[in-house]
């Protein structure tokens, strides 16, 4: 063989094995259930992602106590949707670049908790484009740069802790988590709180970029942040 037939072999078994981990990788540690959001549950053509009242009972979201009408509550909803999120691979491109990572069903840390309640039937998403349009004050806009008209206002930490507090669903240095509480670290990183335990520690699902793919944490001390507590 001579050493051009050696190089192209080469190249062509790279390009396969670059597939295969891409494909691995898509298969088995991205997310890819996109009809939470895309679906229509009460068919009233308004999507799932869009809908304050996501299973068209009368009971908006966060009034509903099964916003899904599954049969579950929403904090049983939310604590299983993200507890399959355990395993997904952290967006290194924190859905830069046209969003590829996203497309891979690679994930932030604030899609943990948009993720889990969306899979109760309560789309954070929806939450705040209704808030943005009746006060767009309640947001650092950025110059434009930073509205619900931008493809990522959905998946910044900073605008569901500026949601939450305008909306008396911030509870500041929080002496200790409840379940389904959004922990914010800073305005750049938040978890979940999908567990509390009696001697005072807790178990969250975060995603982050140092640890690469999503986990649970289980048992871990509290520290007194601040948290959004959406449910009652
Ligand atoms: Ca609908
Ligand atoms: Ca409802
Ligand atoms: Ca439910």
């Amino acid at each position: 063989m001579s050493k051009i037939h050696i190089l192209i072999i080469s190249v062509a078994a790279l390009f396969v094995i670059f597939l295969m981990v891409g494909y691995f990788l898509y298969q088995f540690h991205g997310f890819h259930d996109q009809k939470i959001f895309a679906g229509d549950m009460d068919r009233d053509h308004i999507s799932n992602e869009f809908d304050a009242d996501t299973d068209g009972d009368g009971n908006v979201n966060l009034k509903d106590t099964d916003a899904n009408n599954n049969g579950k509550s929403n904090k049983q909803d939310i604590v299983s949707g993200a507890k399959r999120l355990a395993g997904v691979l952290y967006d290194p491109l924190k859905g830069g670049h046209g969003n590829i990572g996203g497309k891979m069903g690679f994930i932030v840390c604030i899609d943990v908790p948009r993720i889990a309640y969306a899979d109760a039937g309560i789309s954070l998403d929806q939450l705040l484009k209704n808030d943005y349009a009746q006060h767009p004050n309640h947001y650092q806009t950025q110059n434009g740069t930073n509205t619900p008209a931008t493809p990522y206002f959905y998946r910044r930490v900073r605008n569901v802790y500026d949601y939450a507090k305008a909306n008396g669903m911030l509870v500041r240095r929080a002496s200790k988590p409840k379940i389904g509480d959004i922990v914010f670290y800073s305005r750049y990183h938040a978890t979940l709180v999908v567990g509390t335990h009696k001697d005072g520690t807790y178990d969250e699902v975060s995603a982050s970029p140092e640890k690469i793919y999503t986990r649970e944490n289980l048992h871990k001390k509290w520290k007194v942040r601040d948290v959004a507590r959406l449910l009652n």
